[in-house]
């Protein structure tokens, strides 16, 4: 029929998507959104369709911090957007480009049963929201949704109801000119020589410097600089939990600056009298809430420096810069010193230390989560991708120091549970040849278990590692601390393995950790993917939770 040669409105879309050169979407179907993703994947677009829409915005999450580039998902209207708002805010947080495709109820009908008012919902959460109305106008629509994700480092959210993408195609012949082309690529922001002059005066007046690195100064390729500073200094080295492993090398370097700071930082970061803090948010949790470093004063490098961050006041002194090139002129503008803060000692103390040397009973035939993870930092080889989830496990394994920076992935914005899964996804989908490691909770695994099937229909090359205390962690403390009953926060050992299984995957119940090596060795010649339950204690307190209810177990 001749009808067929016109093209429609979603195969313009499709087009108009295929040329941002977008490789994945995430996506699951429905009225609203089948007919443009497959004409999308027509274009050769790959599609992994998951098992509920929140797994498909946070799946593209990982995929965009992992790339530091765009990323695409897609849903259909109505309750396939509802589903995203618990990833959205924790996308806007976490300052992830991503685009949603989101179908929209159809316009001529009166009524019909899936629609909602979308925009609202979707401002509520902190991300964009464009409704398209006018198909003429569509394709530069989405090409510019492409630019304001990507400048404003956030969630768009395309709505076009699915009546208007059925009609004929009566715009332009071309498409717009697609968003790379048109991107500003400015090079590296050098700082002001009066703010560098003071911000080196500082530097060069403080004796106790610990440099502290985050995601910006990843991202600006800043980490040797940051090393040469604290050199320079005689200063220490800490990275923010998703910077984790930048200085995974260096001899002092004392970890991670937040909530998961091991023994022997804590001790360091108070004794600082001056933090210079590099690409890094200064967020809430990377100074313990300004309990961290009590005596120090913070200078900020940055492109964009703050006094305030999350309701606290987080730096004095500012230097505008982009992370590297800031740093390598700071270090320069140094006048030489003879001595710093470090010592060979102290370059032992951070070596030998464990990351928390409390003494807990117990219970026999469960293990220690801390062993757990020494014993994974241990057998895990170095190439594998690791990504941590949420929960009280992730203080444990959090303390992988020797992990490259470039391998880990964490998400921990918006603090929600039962994201792991899909971040792995993301990331498997970004290094299809990488075995990916999760590391999450049980609770966590069990809020969106389904993504097993998800997993191993795509054949994705991941492991998952759960800390599984039958319980929600983080409750069951708390609840303890304040002497109160456990209902609604002890299960009891869910079978994960089992499940697994069930799905087609491998799984394995880990109740002795001399079986890690030989399930090491075993994964390590598979392609395929497989859950470990790994058996805890839930008698480990973590040094954070023990900080926040210092008054310990009133009860039993
Ligand atoms: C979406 C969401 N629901 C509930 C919570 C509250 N919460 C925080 S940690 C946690 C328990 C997580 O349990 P698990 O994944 O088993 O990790 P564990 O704390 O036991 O180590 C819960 C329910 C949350 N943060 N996010
Ligand atoms: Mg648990």
């Amino acid at each position: 029929m001749q009808t067929e040669t016109v093209p429609r409105v979603y195969d313009i879309l499709a087009g108009a998507f295929a040329q941002e050169k977008i490789e994945v979407c995430f996506a699951l179907l429905g009225d609203a959104n089948m007919n443009w993703a497959a004409r999308l994947a027509a274009r050769g677009c790959r599609m992994l369709y998951v098992r509920h829409e929140h797994c498909a915005l946070a799946a593209a999450m990982a995929y965009a911090r992992k790339n530091f580039d765009v990323a695409l998902a897609s849903v259909t209207c109505g309750p396939g957007l509802t589903q995203l708002i618990t990833a959205l805010p924790a996308a806007v947080r976490a300052h992830l480009p991503v685009v949603v495709f989101a179908g929209e109820a159809p316009l001529k009908a009166g009524w019909y049963n899936q629609g909602i008012d979308q925009a609202p919902l979707i401002a509520a959460t902190g991300a964009a929201y464009h409704a398209l109305h006018l198909p003429e106008r569509m394709p530069v629509a989405v090409r510019d949704a492409f630019l304001q994700a990507r400048r404003e480092r956030r969630p768009v959210v395309i709505g076009v109801p699915f009546d208007l993408q059925d009609r004929p195609w009566q715009g332009a012949a071309q498409l717009p000119t697609p968003s790379w082309q048109l991107l500003p690529k400015p090079g590296p922001m050098p700082p002001h020589p009066e703010d560098l002059a003071r911000a080196a005066k500082l530097v060069a007046g403080a004796e106790r410097v610990v440099v502290l690195a985050g995601l910006g100064a990843v991202e600006a390729g800043a980490g040797p600089a940051c090393r040469a500073l604290a050199a320079r200094c005689g200063g220490l080295l800490a990275t923010t939990l998703p910077a984790r492993g930048l200085f995974r090398d260096d001899p002092y370097c004392i970890g991670i600056s937040g909530s998961y700071t091991p023994e022997v930082g804590l001790e360091y970061l108070k004794e600082a009298d001056l933090v210079v803090a590099l690409g890094a948010s200064l967020a809430y949790h990377a100074g313990g809430g300004g309990q961290l470093w009590p005596k120090a004063t913070t200078l900020q490098v940055d492109i964009d420096p703050v006094a305030l961050s999350q309701g606290q006041e987080v730096a004095r002194h500012h230097l505008r810069a982009d992370a590297r090139l800031g740093v390598e002129m700071l270090t320069a503008a140094l006048p030489a010193r003879s001595k710093g803060w470090r010592s060979e000692a102290m370059a032992a103390r951070i070596r030998d230390s464990k990351p928390d040397s409390h003494a807990f009973e117990i219970e026999p035939g469960l293990l220690d989560p801390r062993e757990v993870v020494e014993a994974l930092e241990k057998h895990l080889p170095q190439d594998w991708e690791l990504v941590n989830s949420s929960g009280h496990c992730s203080w444990f394994f959090a303390q992988m120091p020797s992990r490259a920076q470039e391998r880990f992935l964490t998400i921990r914005e918006f603090g929600a549970i039962g994201n792991g899964i899909s971040f792995a996804m993301g990331v498997a989908a970004a290094r299809p040849r990488q075995r990916v490691v999760l590391f999450d909770g049980d609770g966590s695994l069990l809020m969106h278990v389904q993504e097993l099937e998800t997993i191993r229909r795509h054949g994705m090359k991941i492991l998952i590692v759960v800390m599984n205390d039958g319980a929600y962690g983080s409750e069951v403390h708390k609840f303890r601390a304040e002497g109160m009953p456990e209902d609604g926060a002890v299960f009891g050992y869910t079978d994960l393995a089992g499940i697994a299984r069930g799905f087609g995957l491998a799984g394995e119940t880990v109740r002795s950790l001399d079986a890690l090596p030989r399930l090491v060795t075993g994964l390590a010649s598979s392609d395929g993917a497989a859950v470990w339950d790994v058996r805890v204690s839930d008698k480990v307190v973590s040094p954070t939770m023990r900080r926040a209810h210092p008054g310990g177990k009133k009860k039993g």
